[in-house]
Parts: structure tokens; sequence; C-alpha cells
């Protein structure tokens, strides 16, 4: 940490299977760069149902979680490294809340009021701390080892 330099911060951003298959992702890409992030590194997977689990365990108990899974896996997603700084807060204030029907009344301009379609179908997905953003770097771009904290990130 220097004196007076902003320092960055990197986060993991996800187009969901909608947002894909909805050709969403060149307006969400422009979305990105106007709003200050640079777009670190990318990777369009298709997830199975093994993996969509351990990236969303922390849901593993909840009501929807099967329904999650399937939607999740329904179709690829692409995975992002976004940098700026304050990136984890600042690219969950772009994406709007969770239920994309809220998103469209409260947060016209966010990514989800213009992609997405509910509480479940949200087009995007955004890490909510510094903790879950490097477990998610680390997801789909370390070495698989998920469940080791990267130090650098
Ligand atoms: P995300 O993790 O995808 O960025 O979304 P989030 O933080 O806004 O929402 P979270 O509570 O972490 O939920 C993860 C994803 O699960 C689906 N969901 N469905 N049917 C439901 O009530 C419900 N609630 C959540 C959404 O796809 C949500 O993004
Ligand atoms: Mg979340």
């Amino acid at each position: 940490c220097s004196c007076c330099a902003v320092e960055t911060e990197r986060t993991l951003a996800m187009i969901k299977p909608d947002g894909l298959s909805g050709n969403y992702t060149e307006k969400i890409k422009v979305a990105i760069l106007d709003y200050g992030f640079h777009i670190v590194k990318e990777t369009e997977v298709q997830l199975d149902d093994e993996r969509a689990s351990l990236f969303y365990a922390e849901h593993s108990g909840r009501s929807f979680f099967g329904s999650l899974i399937k939607y999740i896996t329904s179709g690829p997603v692409l995975a992002m490294v976004l940098e700026r700084p304050d990136a984890i807060a600042q690219w969950r204030a772009l994406i709007g809340p969770t239920d994309a029907r809220k998103a469209k009344t409260s947060h016209p301009n966010s990514i989800r009021a213009m992609c997405g379609l509910d509480s479940e179908k949200n087009c995007v997905h955004g890490s909510d701390s510094p903790e879950s953003a490097a477990r998610e770097i680390s997801f789909f771009f370390g070495d698989g080892l998920e469940t080791v904290e990267h130090d650098e990130l």
C-alpha cells in the first residue's frame, strides 16, 4: 500500500446462461467498461451439477438450491475477473438487486434491469466480499484447489 495511489481491487463477475443465450454479452461488456472496469481475464465454461454445487455451496441448504443448480447448468456461463478501485461493491451496484423485477423499478439503469427476469433468472453474478472474490476467482481461474486461499488476489 503506497501513500497516494488508489488501490485497485478485483471481483468475479459471471454472465449466467440466460445472459449468454439472450445475446446480452456485448451490452454487458460495454456497461462494464463504461463503469471504469478493466476486464482482466475471461473464460466461458459449462458447469456440471458438481461444479455448480461447489460454486454455490453457501446456498446448499436453501429451498431454491435445486432450481438454482438447474438454472446455472442450463447453458454456458462467462466468468470474468474485473478490476478497478472498490470493484466488489461497484460491480454489485452496477448489477442491481437480486430480484430483477425490483431492479426494473428501483434500479432501471442496472444490468439486471436490462437482462434479468425475476429473483432467480437475474443474468449476472457478483462476488459479495473480498473472501468470496478470492475464492470465486480461484474457482474459475486458479489451479482447481478451490479451498486454497491465494494471498496475491
Ligand atoms: P449472485 O450471488 O448470483 O451475484 O446473486 P446475489 O448475491 O444477488 O443473490 P444470492 O442471495 O447470493 O443468491 C444467489 C442466486 O440464487 C438465485 N436465487 N433464487 N428463487 C429465489 O428465491 C432465489 N433467490 C436467489 C439467484 O440466481 C441468485 O442470484
Ligand atoms: Mg450471492
